[in-house]
């Protein structure tokens, strides 16, 4: 039974208390009353009560901070895939039973109040939603902390479909204002742009002058972020464009300078949209200038706090400030450090360099070619003048004093590891510009932080074998279990302590239980009514009706090949045509859930989706099969219809090509809910395999050497096809018009990129993957190996708490301490 509640958050209000507060704030901030708010209204009244709470741990947490010395690191990264907030502030306060009650005894809902609150969907997928999961855990560790990032107008589109294709519309998150971000306009920065380098000669002394020709205005907005337990709250700090007041008479003089309004609406772009390509670069200009405006004002910040704190001595710079690099996105703020270093603030080189690489640390998520930075020279040069010519220097030193030493005259291994690759157009590499201005760099999964030093930077790991690591990811179970799975929490919480939200290896204790009958009822009727909820959802939105008797088999990531949906499609055509062949054939009614945005570029991907949309309309509507088969495919996938559709997974679908995904968070987040994985030995999956034992997940394919191996040989994609008449029959499938009727063709190209080139092997993988889909089945219909399979996945997966990441960045990398608020 539960004992040790001392890091359950306690409650700091009654329920008639906290009534009172949300009336207050009703009648008072928001003009209205009972009888005639919205639910808006009331949404916005509670998060005012909640702020009040809030507020105050900002304000303890900054002052606990300011001006002692302390060691803080800056997380910056250009996306945080927050979500909601509202449901995660309550429970990280304690106050969400309270806050029920007080709901329902003011006749209101507060599940449906919670709903009203638009996701905050400022990223594109796992790296976005990490650095969300991140803050969370740097709150709760009581580290001291501020995450950066641009306070986009509009995140991440909303997806509809239209006759099976995907449709983007604008997100309009903050329409009518956000109840959770503070202007800052105290603190705002000024970011410089364009414009040339001067020479200027002083005592008989040179030093470069940069004299941009437009300034930009970034005003800060705190997102307050509440840890679990509400001692500590830290700021993420998103900053907004906006065009400068000053008219720059220089800027006039040389013809820069266009008209005012179109200057304000130009420089307001900057911060207006999310770019919605999660593995692909575009190289647009104004995406370089969104990574620069961020990491300046960023940098600009961090430096004004330090000397309003240590007035301009900034030797101890290096020593209080850690930055992370959330993948190479902010990658030049390695050389805006180093010009405000040596240009502004005279350092030498040198000094200069040695702070600069004690400050950074670099995060790779990605192996794929196609999603490693590179930027043309040129653009750089216009955008950046100053730091294209820091980038020369800090390149020159590196080759003639790092690599030059290690490898003398090797003109092949300066020319892979350049800064500036060479060719018709050159470009600068921001991976190896990060690798090189920082002091770690880490991957994100062992695997993945092992191909990292194998594949992607071989020379560099053997010129600094200690600068690689890894860090293995992990996701806030407060959010991830404790608030979107309430049923689950609450049968755990009659069985291990209160505090398991903090320490998740509490969880273990649910090891004993695995072959309990009764806990295995307890925990399957817990499932079981997480299914039904869904049944719901599923109906609302997208019309289809399903069985919560099914098993739910969920695949959920940003659509993309190496993650293979198309792989699963295949299969759900396979056992469709198995049922039109056999209606006996003996399989457990099953329920394929898709959610997945694809990049708007991204054409193959779209043909992916609308491939899913028009195979899922036949199936459904084929009463042959006898409601044995259903697929859906959910509209506008994102972190709250996750937090719904996660508690009632049965299967996990983690289906990449071995050594192309770094680590994946879902994974984590389903097996956590007690979702069986079926998925390829790649990123995370290994470790969760290890963590909850290989005989409760079911592991198929290729490994990475396999994948090797066969590319070595030649991979021959139609040589699978022609071989397996399965597989071929569902391919041909799709150049027919069976599941377009009237327009036959237009499901082709699926089928014509994976005979023709299939540069993710789904072909090579088919088989094994349909074999590992009957072990499922098979598992599934024994319903006591199921319910232990499954409480084995929940009760071995405290490695992928966040928190636990987090110590390990703040332990190995950082090295910063915590320092819990005063109360
Ligand atoms: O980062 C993902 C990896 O694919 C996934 O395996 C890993 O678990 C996760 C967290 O480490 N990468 C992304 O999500 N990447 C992006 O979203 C992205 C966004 C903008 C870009 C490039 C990549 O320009």
């Amino acid at each position: 039974m539960a004992t040790n509640l001392s890091a359950a958050p306690q409650p700091q209000l009654t329920v008639p208390q906290f009534k009172e507060s949300v009336l207050k704030h009703l009648h008072s901030t928001l003009g209205t009353y009972e009888e005639k708010a919205s639910q808006q209204a009331w949404n916005q009244a509670i998060a005012a009560a909640i702020n009040e709470f809030v507020y105050d741990g900002v304000s303890r947490t900054r002052k606990t901070h300011a001006g002692k010395g302390t060691r803080a690191v800056h997380y910056l990264s250009l996306e945080f895939l927050m979500g909601r907030l509202m449901s995660n502030n309550l429970q990280n306060l304690g106050l969400y039973e309270i806050a029920d009650a007080a709901m329902t005894d003011l006749g209101q809902s507060l599940s449906d109040i919670l709903e009203e609150e638009p996701d905050m969907a400022l990223g594109n997928g796992g790296l976005g939603r990490l650095a969300a999961c991140f803050i969370d855990s740097m709150a709760t560790l009581s580290l001291p902390a501020i995450g950066y990032g641009i306070h986009y107008e509009h995140g991440l589109f909303r997806q509809e479909f239209y006759k099976g294709r995907q449709v983007e519309r604008p997100d309009e998150w903050r329409e009518f204002g956000s109840s959770w971000e503070i202007c800052r306009p105290e603190s705002q920065q000024t970011v410089k742009l364009y414009g040339y380098v001067e020479t200027v000669y002083e005592q008989g002394q040179s030093r470069k002058v940069w004299r941009p020709s437009r300034t930009l205005r970034a005003i800060p907005w705190d997102i307050p972020i509440v840890g679990y337990g509400g001692q500590n709250v830290n700021i993420l700090r998103l900053w907004e464009s906006r065009a400068d007041k000053f008219f720059d008479w220089d800027v006039f003089n040389s013809g820069g300078y266009l008209d005012a309004y179109a200057e304000s609406v130009q420089a307001e772009t900057v911060s207006k949209v999310l770019y919605p390509n999660d593995e692909t670069e575009a190289g647009k200009e104004l995406r370089l200038i969104q990574q620069y405006f961020f990491s300046a004002a960023s940098i600009a910040d961090v430096m004004r706090r330090y000397k309003s704190a240590h007035g301009n001595d900034l030797s101890k710079f290096a020593e209080l400030n850690a930055m992370q690099l959330n993948d190479t996105h902010p990658a030049i703020a390695i050389p805006e450090l180093m010009r405000i270093l040596v240009d502004e603030e005279g350092f030498t080189w040198h000094d200069a360099w040695t702070m600069t690489r004690a400050t950074f640390a670099y995060t790779n998520h990605t192996l794929l070619p196609e999603a490693l930075e590179r930027w043309p020279l040129k653009l750089i040069e216009k955008v950046l003048p100053r730091h294209m010519e820091i980038i020369f220097e800090i390149n020159s030193r590196f080759l003639q004093d790092e690599v030059e030493a290690k490898w003398p005259g090797d003109d092949a291994v300066k020319r892979k590891l350049s800064i500036i690759e060479e060719g018709s157009a050159q470009m600068v590499r921001m991976g190896n510009l990060s690798a090189v201005g920082s002091h770690t760099v880490n991957g994100v999964a062992q695997i993945h932080s092992e191909l990292v030093k194998k594949d992607l930077f071989p020379e560099l790991n053997a010129l600094w074998p200690t600068k690689f690591t890894n860090v293995t990811n992990g996701i806030t179970p407060r959010r991830w279990m404790k608030a979107c799975n309430p049923r689950l929490s609450s049968l755990i919480e009659k069985h291990v302590d209160a505090d398991w939200p903090r320490y998740l290896e509490k969880l273990s204790g649910l090891k004993a239980l695995a072959d309990d009958a009764a806990f295995q009822k307890d925990y399957m009727a817990v499932k079981q009514a997480n299914k039904e909820d869904f049944v719901k959802v599923i109906r609302e939105l997208t019309g289809i009706e399903v069985s919560a008797d099914a098993i739910f088999d969920v695949q959920i990531k940003r659509l993309h090949e190496y993650k293979r949906q198309h792989l699963n499609l295949l299969h759900i055509m396979a056992l469709y045509r198995r049922l039109l062949i056999d209606p006996n054939y003996d399989l457990h009614p099953r329920v394929f859930i898709f959610g997945a945005k694809a990049a708007p570029g991204y054409r193959l991907a779209k043909e992916i989706i609308f491939a899913i949309n028009k195979v899922a309309e036949k199936i459904n509507n084929d009463v042959r099969i006898n409601n044995k088969l259903k697929v859906v495919f959910l509209p506008n996938y994102r972190v709250s219809l996750a937090e719904k559709l996660i508690p009632a997974s049965d299967v996990s679908e983690q289906i990449s090509l071995a050594g192309k995904e770094a680590s994946g968070t879902g994974n984590m987040k389903l097996a956590l809910n007690g979702a069986i994985t079926i998925g390829t030995m790649d990123g995370a999956n290994i470790e969760i395999a290890e963590e909850a034992g290989t005989d409760n997940v079911v592991i198929f394919g290729m490994e990475v050497d396999d994948v090797e191996a066969l590319l070595a040989k030649g991979y021959q994609p139609a040589d699978y096809y022609r071989s397996n008449d399965e597989l071929k029959a569902v391919l041909d499938w799709l150049d027919g018009d069976f599941f377009t009727p009237g327009e036959p063709g237009l499901l082709s190209e699926v089928k014509r990129n994976l005979i023709e080139s299939d540069s993710f092997m789904v072909l090579a993988d088919f088989e094994a993957y349909s074999e590992a889909q009957k072990k499922i089945d098979t598992l599934y219909r024994d319903k006591k190996a199921w319910a232990r399979a499954a409480i084995m996945n929940t009760a071995s997966l405290a490695k992928f708490n966040s928190d636990r990441s987090i110590q390990d960045y703040a332990e190995n990398i950082w090295h910063i301490k915590a320092v819990p608020a005063k109360s």
